[in-house]
């Protein structure tokens, strides 16, 4: 018996250090990122405190059960006990238990709830950024500052590197120690953005407007990605947010305003463009915005996304060209590009469209030609 007893405390302690040492390399390797906010940092202590809690209960339960299964076995003559029911703990056990669960369910609930409502919590913020996800990019735009950043995947890093689908061209910049009011639509199907070091996920959805929070307390860089499949660039949307210090993010706000002025001086300036110049900023812009649905070869994607190689439309009449540009085509996949692109960038795009892979119409479409096609 003693024996027995020896391989029992052996098994178990085996039992319990295998289960005390998955969670402990959990945390390190497969859990949650680990927050660098105060809203995700409360989630994030909620999860290890259920998680403890399961991982403890489970290690009783799973403890008796072994227990029962070694002392009570059949092959030692064990007989039954039949007066079970008339002692006291056999009559309270079935409420008491019950009892005890129901306690530590509370006692977790009880900070879920406070955890639930800092969530939907509606206090004034520093900075307020629309969040709008489309086919297949994000747009951020800085409410008080009236600055918008458009985010694409950076196409740039080989499937081999760690950032591959992780990494984008305009990073969303904010600062830390200010509380961000996210504004979360979308333009055509659902998305969610999603970067669980620092934010919670709410769904993007067309015609509708939600709200989540954050206050960054530690800079960095956080990576997310599109959480609602969103069609087949679904994978390609991923999210990259840049922390920093509030006197480095006034700068970078400067910084972006001035460009910006830049921006629009230089398209709107009366000016005629050479072929050669407007086929050069073309390629890139095209590369960014067109190409996930038109390939960069101008050949599509059969039956879903139509070639622009060859293409009637491209080869055509330019004032159609520019109406599918500009307003889209209603109920598809092609959006309306004129609030999304200025007169220049929308010239050289189309531009570009009307002269690449063996399209020789020789036009040079100028940004006065976009503004009176507007
Ligand atoms: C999300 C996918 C998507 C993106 C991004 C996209 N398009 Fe389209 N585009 C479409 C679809 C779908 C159609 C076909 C619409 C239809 O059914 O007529 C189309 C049609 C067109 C046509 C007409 C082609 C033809 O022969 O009928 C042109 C020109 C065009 N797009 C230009 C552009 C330009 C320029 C951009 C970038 C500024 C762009 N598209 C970005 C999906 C896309
Ligand atoms: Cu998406």
């Amino acid at each position: 018996m003693s024996e027995l007893k020896q391989i029992f405390k052996r098994g178990l302690l085996l039992i319990a250090s295998t289960l005390f040492s998955i969670p402990a390399f959990a945390v390190r390797e497969y859990n949650l990122p680990e927050p660098a906010s105060t809203i995700t940092r409360e989630i994030y202590d909620l999860h290890m405190l259920t998680a403890t809690v399961a991982t403890i209960i489970m290690i009783i339960v799973t403890g008796i059960i072994v227990y029962a299964l070694i002392k009570f076995r059949k092959s030692t003559g064990y007989q039954a006990d039949q007066n079970f029911n008339h002692t006291w703990f056999g009559r309270w056990s079935w409420a008491l238990v019950p009892a005890i669960v129901l306690g530590i369910d509370f006692s977790v609930a009880g900070s879920a709830v406070k955890t639930l409502g800092n969530i939907e919590s509606h206090d004034p913020a520093a900075v307020t950024v629309k969040v709008t996800g489309s086919q297949w990019k994000w747009t951020y735009d800085y409410m008080e500052d009236g600055v918008k950043i458009v985010s694409n995947l950076n196409k740039d890093i080989p499937s081999t590197d760690d950032l591959y689908l992780r990494d984008v061209d305009n990073r969303l910049v904010l600062p830390i120690n200010q509380r961000i009011r996210f504004l979360h639509t979308a333009t055509d199907v659902l998305h969610a953005w999603w970067v669980p070091a620092i934010a919670y996920k709410k769904d993007s959805i067309p015609g509708y407007i939600n709200e989540t929070w954050t206050m960054i307390d530690k800079e960095g860089v956080y990576r997310g990605q599109c959480a609602e499949n969103c069609g087949t660039g679904h994978a390609y949307m991923p999210i990259v947010v840049e922390a920093m210090s509030e006197a480095n993010y006034a700068e970078w706000m400067n910084e972006q305003k001035l460009a910006m002025v830049a921006a629009v001086a230089e398209s709107s300036a009366d000016k005629t463009w050479p072929l050669a110049e407007l086929m050069e900023r073309g390629e890139k812009l095209y590369n960014t915005n067109c190409a996930g649905c038109h390939m960069p070869t101008g050949t599509g994607l059969p039956g879903v996304f139509p070639a622009l190689k060859g293409s009637a439309v491209a080869l055509g009449d330019l004032a159609k060209h520019n109406e599918v540009v500009l307003k889209g085509v209603a109920g598809t996949a092609m959006a309306a590009w004129a609030s999304q692109l200025n007169d220049l960038e929308l010239a050289a795009i189309i531009t570009y469209e009307r002269n690449a892979w063996g399209n020789d119409t020789g036009d040079a479409v100028q940004p006065a030609d976009i503004k009176a096609a507007r």
